[in-house]
């Protein structure tokens, strides 16, 4: 949907094709009329519908940017305004995608065999067959070089064993991109492999007690001398950067899906602001408010802009890591702070789960910490900057 006259005061609009604004628009449509109804109720129970897995293949949402496998093939600008629509409805339902095309597809598609693409990808284009991406251990989050998951070679085939943790999807997958080490030694070793479910050995357990993305599956992976064929071993990559790039992919887009949290969390307060009566007046005729909502919206324009920008040049093959970095950083944060401030302009309403604030709020703190903390992209952008790497 177009948004209103004042949501899009910068009329980005105009910057989008016809083609874009149509992806756009009939994801929207979708959240507002499956999704939204029903958002409060999935974070209360902690459920994540999977009857909208199928509906969001028919979108073309699953793959978006990739081409042939039955993907749609879209520019990465109209995949960026497919994942804002989705987390106006819910990081959850957007965290789904993010993870089923950037972190499961993409890697298949950038480093996978013919065989393995065929396999693949047709199923996971039409949500038949469900991804996750195992990188983070119990223990090596932000510094995933140091994993301990190791697989040895054995025959033909490969030995995995280790843990993943904190993996979205991961109890509902039916294909892993695991990220092991094949020696001893450094990140130079590290190799994907594509673990199905069923694999002796492989087990998945859910993670309790999440106050955040409750809406998801997030689980602990384990492999117990799990053997893995040589047909599934993604071919084309070695290395730490291999999961590093697949990351770029996935940051860009969560960078612009916060967009989508802003803009719920702002059209909320506004609504109820120009609603809600104290002192005999609207409370958005009190300073104090409009300063709040005027801040709100400075912060989803310029997070827009840039998420734009970045895309555009993600279409022309030359976005760097600190470039994606840069907005990643800004746009969660500015979209925790807005949601945390339309919280506010709720008042006890907007501690319940009747407005979208605080369901938005609680699931910020995982897109700030997932996809590389804040504190990392600080890092990124520390050593782009000066030139020194201050991470160890
Ligand atoms: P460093 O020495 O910097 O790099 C090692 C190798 O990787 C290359 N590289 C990259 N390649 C592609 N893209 C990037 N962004 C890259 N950054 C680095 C680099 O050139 C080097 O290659 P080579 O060939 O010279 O060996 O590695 P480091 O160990 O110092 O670590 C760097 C650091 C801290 C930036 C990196 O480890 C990092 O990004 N850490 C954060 C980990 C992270 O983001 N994990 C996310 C897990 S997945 C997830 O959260 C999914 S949430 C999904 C959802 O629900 O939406
Ligand atoms: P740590 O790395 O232990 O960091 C703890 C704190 O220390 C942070 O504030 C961090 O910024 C800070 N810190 C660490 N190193 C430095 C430093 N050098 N300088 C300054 N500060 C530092 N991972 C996957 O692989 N796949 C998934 O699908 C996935 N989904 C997720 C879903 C959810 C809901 C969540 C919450 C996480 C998910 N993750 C996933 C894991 C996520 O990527 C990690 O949580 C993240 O990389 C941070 O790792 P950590 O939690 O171990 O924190």
């Amino acid at each position: 949907m177009p948004r209103s006259d004042i949501t899009d005061l910068y009329r980005i609009d105009e910057l989008l094709s016809d083609e874009e604004k149509a992806a756009r628009d009939v994801v929207a449509a979708f959240v507002d009329r499956e999704y939204l109804p029903k958002a409060g109720k999935y974070f209360r129970h902690g459920t994540f519908p999977l009857e909208v897995i199928p509906k969001l293949a028919e979108l073309g949402v699953f793959g978006a940017t990739l081409d042939g496998y039955g993907c749609a093939g879209m520019g990465n600008v109209s995949y960026g305004l497919i994942l804002q629509e989705l987390e106006r409805g819910d990081s959850g339902l957007r965290s789904f995608a993010s993870v089923q095309s950037s972190l499961c597809m993409y890697p298949i598609h950038a480093f996978g065999s013919d065989e393995q693409k065929e396999r693949f990808l047709p199923g996971m284009a039409k949500g038949k067959l469900i991804g996750c991406f195992g990188l983070t251990e119990p223990d090596f989050g932000s510094d995933p070089g140091g994993m301990r998951t190791r697989a040895r070679k054995d025959g033909d085939g490969w030995v995995l064993n280790g843990s993943k943790m904190w993996i979205t999807n991961g109890s509902i997958a039916d294909v892993a991109v695991v990220w092991a080490k094949t020696g001893e030694g450094g990140a130079e070793s590290i190799r994907g492999y594509l673990v199905e479910k069923g694999m002796p050995g492989f087990t998945a357990r859910e993670i309790e007690g999440k106050f955040s993305l409750r809406a998801s599956f997030t689980s602990e992976l384990a492999f117990q001398d799990v053997r893995v064929p040589a047909r599934n071993v993604l071919p084309k990559v070695e290395g730490l950067n291999g999961p590093l790039s697949c990351l770029n992919h996935a940051r860009a887009g969560i960078a612009f899906g916060a967009v989508g949290a802003a803009i719920a969390c702002f059209e909320a307060a506004r609504e109820y602001a120009l609603s809600r009566v104290q002192f005999g007046k609207p409370i958005a005729a009190f300073q104090l408010t409009q300063a709040k909502l005027a801040d709100m919206l400075q912060e989803i324009v310029k997070a827009q802009l840039l998420s734009l920008r970045l895309m555009r040049m993600k279409d022309q093959g030359k976005v760097s890591a600190a470039q994606v970095s840069l907005a990643k950083r800004n746009n969660v944060r500015v979209a925790m702070e807005i949601a945390r401030s339309a919280r506010s302009i709720l008042g006890a309403n907007g501690i319940t789960d009747e407005y979208p604030a605080v369901r938005h709020m609680l699931n910020l703190e995982s897109v700030y910490t997932y996809e590389g903390t804040h504190e990392v992209h600080t890092l990124i952008l520390g050593r782009a900057i000066t030139g020194i790497d201050a991470f160890s």
